[in-house]
């Protein structure tokens, strides 16, 4: 049975015991200005997620890789938070410890527009890291098109030749076990008060995307905000079929 779809813009009913898990996908960022991935003329188009976006296609092709999230990192360069990612900030500043925002996304928008509780579940565009030495990933902002792959400057200093990579998750690499061990305390701590809310995600990409059932086996309230009905819709108890930037300041004006 399909969750009926709201037509007008729903807002939340929040009490001083509710706890929100929110999850973003590409979505909450469309009105900012980041393409999406599986839209038409989205990221995907043009590249096979098998080439730009998994272990084996780095190790291909790296330049190759280098030059998808170049052009991702040049993209970055002037866009801004919209009004969805501020009222997320405005909503954790409210709830504190009762407020967690799980993120898809790697293009750093929650952060600037003020979130703090937020695991970046797949990593970050402005990030690189050593294929070889255990040096920590740090901040990157460089955008590398000269065809060369960028290398570990600590890895010369000791004689060999490691590349850098993107601090990202490709397909088919595990999640940070410690930011799933944080979701999962939050949702058991939140239990029967606990709502869930994905904003902007298709449901196709896990775990994420059985987020939602997580919350569902404690109880939890599901509510879903995307443009069109995504792949899980029907695993949520409200669907709201509107854009963000209009539909998230809305949902949690009540928590104001
Ligand atoms: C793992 C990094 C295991 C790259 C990304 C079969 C079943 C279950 C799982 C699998 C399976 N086969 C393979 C898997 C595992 C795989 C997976 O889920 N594959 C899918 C495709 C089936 N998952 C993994 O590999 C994960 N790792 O499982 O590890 C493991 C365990 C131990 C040891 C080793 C391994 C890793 C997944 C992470 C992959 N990396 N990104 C990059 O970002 O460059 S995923 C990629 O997709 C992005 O991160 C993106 O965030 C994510 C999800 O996409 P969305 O954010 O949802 O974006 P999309 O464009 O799809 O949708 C946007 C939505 O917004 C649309 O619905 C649109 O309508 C809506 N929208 C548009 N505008 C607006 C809007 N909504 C509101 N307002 C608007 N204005």
């Amino acid at each position: 049975m399909s969750t009926p779809a709201s037509t007008s813009l729903p807002t939340l009913a929040l009490t001083e015991r509710s706890h929100v898990l929110v999850l973003t996908g590409a979505g909450i960022s469309a009105e900012s200005g980041v393409p999406t991935f599986r839209a038409i003329g989205g990221l995907w188009e043009g590249n096979r997620v098998e080439d730009v976006a998994s272990p084996a296609g780095f190790v291909r092709d790296p330049l190759l890789v280098w030059r998808f999230y170049s052009e991702r990192r040049a993209g970055l360069a002037d866009v801004a938070p919209n009004a969805a990612h501020r009222a997320l900030a405005a909503l954790e500043a409210r709830l504190g410890e009762r407020f967690l925002l799980v993120t898809q996304n790697v293009d750093g928008l929650h952060v600037g527009a003020g979130s703090a509780r937020v695991i970046e579940l797949h990593g970050n565009l402005m990030q690189s890291r050593c294929t070889v030495c255990d040096r920590p990933p740090f901040e990157d902002r460089q955008v590398y098109r000269a065809g060369v792959a960028p290398m570990c400057g600590r890895c010369k200093a000791a004689g060999r030749d490691a590349v850098l990579r993107p601090h990202i998750v490709w397909f088919g690499e595990a999640i940070d076990g410690e930011h799933l061990a944080r979701i999962e305390r939050f949702v058991r701590a939140g239990g029967r008060d606990l709502v869930f809310v994905a904003i902007g995600t298709s449901g196709v990409v896990y775990p994420a995307a059985a987020l939602v059932d997580a919350a569902r086996s404690v109880g939890g309230r599901t509510w879903l905000v995307n443009a069109e009905r995504s792949d899980n819709a029907d695993r949520f108890d409200h669907v709201v079929l509107e854009r963000a930037g209009a539909a998230v300041p809305a949902l949690f004006a009540a928590a104001a």
